[in-house]
């Protein structure tokens, strides 16, 4: 297992390199282009100025997130096989730099939605929030809600230019069910898993968050069942999964310890995030929370044990943190937070180790 920390680039993070080296236990850095709009190319030569930079603090640079995935693909467009093709080319290109796992998700539209980005905590903290009875207004009303909170920033998944098309977006996504949206996935692994193979890389889907449909929107990794799908369409150890403590967690109905047992051992997770969150009620309205098992609604320690059991070796990195310490940066990701969830965990691991 090795402990990475997601960063936002020197031009689009308050955290600086400098800084996460300085937190205990943490070799990786999970980094991206986020200046490259989605379906072009990423330029060897800037991933390559990425990996020198993060090298230079000592960190290593094997796993990005995300690169997403164009609307035309996940649509089924003609339009697709244009964007395919960037994509692989991006494959090749993160490969000569060394990137052994791509992160990405097959989310309509959202990557991801919170209705709240500064839920008030008991202990004056702040973090994201979910409620379903808020998702019964317009998508509209929610990207405002979004945009208006970021505290400036852009979120990942929420860009401006995309969202400004949203209604024609919907309008495209019009035909597209969960049948159909799971055949325009596979038509995508089909194309790029040879690449991925020929170049070593492994591909991580992220589950969709939160694991339900949304303004009608269809979904195609909430749970066990979906992941056993998604591992027919292409079964090489290329076509792999970002296991997601939190947006699993997020359905109770999910076991995420039987879920890690089930693929990892199948070679099929480079990537794990982890994250607490507490449910509010029986409806599945819930805040993220602490990483610590006491502060949440998931077993943390279950986690890193079935983690530790299967002989997990791929990268894990704390998802999002709260806002503590008068910290006021790009919601979720904070640096207090996320270095404290990453000393819990390393703390649990330790101990599994020693114990085993
Ligand atoms: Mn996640």
């Amino acid at each position: 297992m090795e402990m990475g920390f997601r960063w936002y680039g020197s031009q689009n993070d308050q955290i600086h390199l400098a800084d996460i080296r300085q937190i205990p236990g943490v070799r990786q850095v999970v980094g991206a282009l986020f200046d490259i709009p989605v379906g072009e190319v990423w330029p060897e030569d800037q991933i390559i100025r990425l990996k020198h930079q993060i090298e230079a603090a000592e960190l290593k640079f094997t796993v990005v997130e995300s690169v997403n995935i164009h609307d035309d693909i996940k649509i089924g467009l003609p339009s697709r096989d244009r964007y395919i093709e960037n994509y692989q080319q991006t494959i090749r290109n993160l490969a000569a730099a060394g990137v052994r796992t791509i992160c990405y998700n097959f989310m309509p539209i959202f990557d991801w939605v919170r209705t709240n980005l500064h839920f008030s905590l008991a202990d004056g903290s702040q973090a994201l929030a979910f409620e379903h009875r808020q998702v019964q207004r317009q998508p509209q009303d929610i990207i405002h809600e979004i945009e208006n909170n970021a505290n400036g920033f852009v979120l990942p998944g929420w860009e401006p230019e995309r969202l400004a098309q949203v209604q024609q977006l919907f309008d495209a996504y019009a035909g597209v069910d969960e049948t159909q949206l799971a055949a325009n996935l596979n038509y995508f692994l089909d194309a790029i898993i040879p690449v991925c193979e020929e170049c070593h890389v492994q591909m991580a889907l992220h589950p969709d968050d939160p694991p339900r449909e949304l303004f009608g929107l269809p979904r195609i990794y909430k749970n066990l069942a979906d992941m056993n799908r998604i591992v027919a369409m292409n079964p090489s150890t290329a076509n792999g999964f970002t296991i997601c403590t939190g947006s699993l967690g997020e359905n109770p109905q999910n076991d995420i310890p039987a879920i890690i047992r089930e693929f990892v051992p199948q070679g099929r997770v480079p990537f794990v995030h982890a994250r607490n969150i507490k449910f509010m009620n029986d409806q599945g309205d819930f805040h993220e929370s602490a990483h610590l098992s006491s502060m949440g609604s998931l077993d943390m320690f279950a986690i890193m044990q079935a983690l530790h059991e299967t002989g997990f070796s791929g990268v894990i990195r704390p998802d999002h943190g709260r806002d503590i310490w008068h910290e006021s940066g790009r919601p979720g990701y904070g640096l207090y937070d996320r270095a404290l969830g990453i000393t819990y965990l390393n703390g649990l691991w330790e101990a599994l180790e020693k114990q085993s």
